[in-house]
């Protein structure tokens, strides 16, 4: 199963932003009068923000003009960017550079495979932007996870064909996304949340070279 190109999500596998993402969320709901729990949070990861604002709003059942969704939407994305203002290297999720170095030992392509807009200030700020020859955002795709894009287009600015691809992702959008792009995936979290992926595993402590060095043959 020789897989020549490695793609990761952000929110979730590299770093856990989406603690960051909740409290921003929790904060809106909050102020809108109900509750937001980290149960309900589990459905707005991979999801695009503005996607997650109409979840939020049916979940308390709100209606809203277009002008004061947008009003919100920034609202909460100003919230998230203070929250991660002071982000640095120590909030990477553990062994993700062991992951990443071994990698690049053995000169596999890298992308990012991000739904979110902040994907790159956010890599900047944890200071692994280097590692990665392609990063697509949310700022380049137009149809969101489970919809196989923003992998595909990964694959194609590596230049690896997607059955060639390895999808590294915390979300359930996400492992169908890679999934729908035909390439094998990874999940990051629990069995029982990510049963459609092809492994699962904990965190990357739980990955070893003996299965990198399978996967890349
Ligand atoms: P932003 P990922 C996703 O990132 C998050 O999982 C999701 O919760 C968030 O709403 C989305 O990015 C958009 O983020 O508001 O920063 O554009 O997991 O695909 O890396
Ligand atoms: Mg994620």
């Amino acid at each position: 199963m020789k897989k020549t190109g490695f793609i990761f999500d952000l929110d979730g596998v590299i770093v856990d932003t989406a603690k960051y993402h909740y409290l921003a969320w929790r904060k809106l709901a909050n102020e809108l009068g109900f509750e937001f729990t980290q149960g309900q949070n589990e459905q707005f990861k991979g999801v695009s923000r503005k996607r997650c604002l109409e979840i939020l709003l049916e979940i308390g059942n709100i209606k809203a003009s277009q002008e004061q969704f947008n009003r919100w939407l920034i609202e909460k994305n100003e919230d998230y960017l203070s929250l991660i203002e002071k982000m640095d290297e120590s909030e990477i999720l553990p062994d993700v550079q062991k992951v990443l170095q071994f990698l690049r030992k053995y000169h596999i392509p890298m992308a990012l495979g991000s739904a979110s807009k902040n994907a790159r200030p956010i890599l900047e700020k944890v200071n692994l932007t280097d590692y990665f020859k392609v990063i697509v955002d949310g700022t380049q795709v137009t149809k969101a996870k489970p919809d196989p894009e923003v992998f595909l287009l990964a694959a194609e600015q590596m230049g690896v064909r997607p059955k060639e691809c390895v999808v590294f992702e915390d979300a359930v959008a996400g492992i169908e996304a890679a999934n729908n792009a035909g390439m094998l995936s990874i999940g990051i979290g629990e069995k029982k949340v990510l049963s459609e992926a092809k492994f699962v595993f904990a965190n990357f402590t739980e990955i070893d070279d003996k299965f990198l060095k399978r996967l890349i043959g």
